[in-house]
């Protein structure tokens, strides 16, 4: 049997450099609450992003939870099923109500012409999702908010180290969230990060993410505890010096990908915009059974017979999950519930090679010919 390939596989520093990182520690013994590593991994990705404030979090989901908390959001928020449960869940734990708008056909994130009918006199704040990595259409979406008065707060989970006309998407919106989970571009084993417009929310969402403790003994309201702990941020700092490799790694079997799969007939590719340098988060190809001749399934179950583990990125659609109970429809947004029951994601991480690359296409290609 060929070697096992999975949707991703976390990236490694090497050992030895991460011992080096954690062996402070021991002398230390300051293992979480701000500590040092924590500490300098915010200021270096200040930098990396382009930003003056970054928020560590123990996840992307609890930075996203946070944001939510300090903004001090009620009502309303227009966001897309077309995600990671995390982004519904996040809205509703806050007790916020998601009104969920339709994606584009094209890179999959929200179509920006739909957003304004579905604004209403309780709706606090736009939630759009650069998904796989692609950016949204930040113009559109700010110049809505501005007009409505809304809050715009992108789930960044995929989009870590993207670059709009050479400027990081950390610094569109009121405020984005990453997420460095084990299987992201670039992690911390978990993690997460919030960024804000505003660097007075940066001191807020400290609170937040301490159960509100606003001194050793003052604790002004009830929040919850979201902190990076110190072996988590070392893993940070370690992977953060080789990003840029990392990142040039996964777009050379990206593009392996889209030499080799590009016009095939009944395979849909998510554009490129040229004013975006991308990451390679996600390769999500959509199958159009007519003309492909088998369906996405089919394609999956084929790549799993040659020991291949493709993924449903994403489908269901975050309105269908059971534990909203039928509260939403995905008849609302057509487009995401196509695309949501033809997409999938190929393999895609760091040390995938081209020869690895070459075997999934060809499975692929084989069985549109059979
Ligand atoms: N918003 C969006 C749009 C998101 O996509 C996510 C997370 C979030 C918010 C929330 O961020 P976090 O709170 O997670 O920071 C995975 C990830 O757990 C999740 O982070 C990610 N999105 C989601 C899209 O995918 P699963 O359930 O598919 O992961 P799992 O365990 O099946 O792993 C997938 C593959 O990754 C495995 O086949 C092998 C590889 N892997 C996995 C782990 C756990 C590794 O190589 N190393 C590992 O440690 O959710």
């Amino acid at each position: 049997m060929d070697e096992k390939i999975l949707v991703t596989r976390s990236s490694m520093p090497d050992i030895d450099e991460y011992m080096e990182e954690i062996r402070p520690l021991w002398d230390s013994r300051w293992l979480t609450n701000s500590g040092v590593k924590h500490q300098q991994l915010e200021k270096e990705l200040c930098k990396y992003l382009g930003v003056t404030n970054t928020a560590l979090c123990v996840n992307g989901h609890q930075a996203l939870e946070c944001i939510l908390e300090t903004l001090d959001l009620k009502g309303e928020v227009i966001t897309t099923p077309f995600t990671f449960v995390s982004t519904t869940n996040a809205i509703v734990r806050r007790g916020l109500t998601p009104v969920f708008c339709d994606i584009n056909d094209r890179d999959f994130t929200i179509d920006v012409t739909k957003i304004e009918s579905l604004i209403t006199d309780k709706t606090c704040a736009i939630m759009p999702v650069h998904v796989y990595g692609n950016v949204c259409d930040n113009d559109a979406i700010e110049k809505i908010a501005q007009k409505y008065n809304l809050k715009v707060i992108y789930d960044a989970a995929h989009a870590f180290g993207v670059r709009l006309d050479g400027q990081g998407v950390a610094t569109l919106g009121d405020a984005s969230m990453f997420s460095f989970h084990a299987t992201k571009v670039f992690h911390c084993v978990e993690g997460g990060a919030a960024v804000f417009r505003d660097d007075a929310n940066y001191t807020k969402i400290n609170y937040c993410k301490s159960f509100g403790m606003t001194g050793p003994e003052d604790l002004s309201f009830t929040g919850g505890n979201s902190k990076m702990n110190e072996f988590c941020a070392a893993m940070g700092l370690c992977n953060l010096r080789h990003i840029d490799e990392a990142i040039a790694s996964r777009g050379e079997a990206a593009k392996r990908y889209r030499e080799r799969l590009s016009n095939i007939d009944g395979i849909q590719l998510s554009t490129q915009r040229l004013d975006v340098k991308s990451n390679f988060a996600y390769f999500p190809i959509v199958v159009n059974t007519e003309q492909f001749g088998f369906t996405r399934d089919d394609i999956m179950d084929e790549l799993a017979k040659n020991n291949i583990g493709a993924r449903r990125y994403f489908y269901p659609l975050t309105s269908s999950v059971a534990s909203f109970g039928g509260k939403y429809s995905a008849d609302d947004t057509p487009v995401a519930k196509r695309i949501s029951e033809r997409v999938m994601c190929l393999p895609l991480y760091e040390d995938l090679s081209i020869e690895n690359v070459d075997r999934i296409c060809d499975i692929i290609l084989k069985l549109k010919n059979r």
